[in-house]
């Protein structure tokens, strides 16, 4: 009979084999413990240790973790890939992100990234279209898709979220919005939003000659979420939108199975990912969140504006690159820069995060002086102004919407 103690978890000399999934985490010991104690707690905590010397037989099957590297506040941890269960993206958060985060050996702990072996990646579908979708639904290469979210944000009659919806698709956007909360309340039913939403769609694709389409939130329990995306395929509409945190990584990828028989493209909305990702020193990152976004299998995520703005910033241009990095044939995720935008703002955003990119602007299309279809042509107009290569002012010159809206927002970040 032989042990399991702290001690076991800890070995600077490991090498990671390529099956091994590799974290990277920032932690703080607490008041008298080493960096070395709390780094092989962390290991042990999070695969298959405890705080007392454990004894063992030749029936235990070691799926131990192993830190084996501390460079300052920063440790790494290998985990055997059999430790995960293939395919069960909660079981693999119980692990890296389960307990540890609430350790007494450390004051705080961050998971900043993952390196995921092809021995777990395979076990994930990953997304369907990914960037794909800008040329597969709306045969776009050449610029960023455009959404916007009616607002007030919720309390819209559904006719009314209909008739914004037709302004801006008419106005030049490609992509109506449901904002997070919305869902299926009294005031705008699910099912009545879906119909004359997509009424409205029809009329504006005869209207423009474009395509458009809608990404309808249907955020609930598992199995109504299921029912919902039935109804948005039954319907012809291209999309369907989750709150991934806050419906559940086991749902996302139930909905992710249903929508690759539908033939749906998921919208990832991260509400509530703040909670964890916000604070620098505690938590896990935004950067984690949107790799199992991508192993989950969506097609676009929120991933923020390059500090342009109205929300905290984060590392918004290297997680688009992770997002875009090659994952063993796993399809990209498109990002979505949204939340505070307006069309001034698009110069400076497609500058720093390029042009394969989904663009939202809600309060920036709908508080333009004239209007709703006015500030949808006025974002259009801005990034025309960038694929054509003209400073905005003077593209502003023969663009009157566009005019107004750096009359009234320049160029400047909201607060
Ligand atoms: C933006 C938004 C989005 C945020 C989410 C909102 O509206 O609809 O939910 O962008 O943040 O409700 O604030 P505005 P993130 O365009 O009117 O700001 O994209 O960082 O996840
Ligand atoms: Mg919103």
């Amino acid at each position: 009979m032989s042990g399991i103690t702290y001690e076991d978890f800890l070995d600077l000399s490991y090498t990671p084999t390529e099956t091994d999934l590799v974290c990277t985490f920032r932690i703080a010991p607490a008041e008298g413990m080493s960096m070395e104690a709390a780094a092989s707690r962390v290991a042990s905590e999070s695969s298959n240790g405890t705080w007392a010397a454990l004894h063992i037989d030749d029936t235990f099957t070691d799926m131990g973790a192993t830190t084996f590297s501390i460079d300052g506040d920063t440790i790494r941890v290998a985990y055997p890939a059999g430790l995960f269960e293939a395919g069960n993206m909660p079981q693999v958060l119980s692990c890296i992100a389960g307990n540890i985060m609430g350790m007494k050996a450390v004051d705080t702990i961050r998971l900043e990234d993952c390196e995921w072996p092809e021995a777990i990646v395979e076990g994930y579908p990953g997304p369907q279209f990914g960037s794909g979708v800008r040329q597969e639904i709306f045969g776009v290469d050449d610029r960023p898709i455009l959404a916007t979210v009616p607002k007030p944000k919720v309390g819209l009659s559904t006719e009314r979220h209909a008739e914004i919806g037709y302004e801006a698709w008419v106005g030049g956007l490609d992509l109506l919005k449901d904002d997070e909360n919305l869902t299926d309340q009294s005031f705008n039913p699910y099912s009545d939003r879906l119909t004359e939403s997509l009424a409205m769609r029809d009329e504006a694709q005869d209207e423009t000659g474009e395509k458009k389409s809608y990404l309808i939130n249907i955020t609930a329990e598992t199995n109504e979420m299921l029912e919902r995306a039935d109804e948005a395929a039954s319907q012809g509409n291209e999309y369907v939108m989750v709150d991934v945190v806050t419906a559940g990584w086991g749902a996302v990828q139930t909905v992710r199975e249903r929508c690759e028989d539908l033939g749906l493209a998921i919208h990832a909305h991260r509400a509530m990912h703040a909670a964890f990702d916000r604070v620098p020193d505690h938590g896990v990152s935004m950067r984690f969140i949107a790799q199992i976004s991508r192993l989950c299998g969506v097609d676009q995520l929120h991933t923020g504006t390059v500090g342009l703005g109205k929300l905290a910033n984060e590392d918004t241009v290297g997680i688009n690159e992770w997002m875009r990095s090659d994952l063993y044939g796993l399809k990209d995720v498109l990002p979505t820069a949204s939340g505070g935008l307006h069309p001034g703002l698009v110069p400076q955003l497609m500058d720093a995060a390029g042009g394969n990119l989904c663009i939202q602007a809600g309060g920036g299309i709908h508080g333009h002086p004239d209007g709703t279809r006015a500030g949808a042509m006025a974002l259009r107009q801005s990034v025309d102004s960038v694929t054509e290569g003209v400073p905005i002012e003077e593209y502003a010159a023969d663009h009157p919407e566009l005019a107004t809206a750096l009359e009234k927002w320049g160029t400047e970040t909201p607060r």
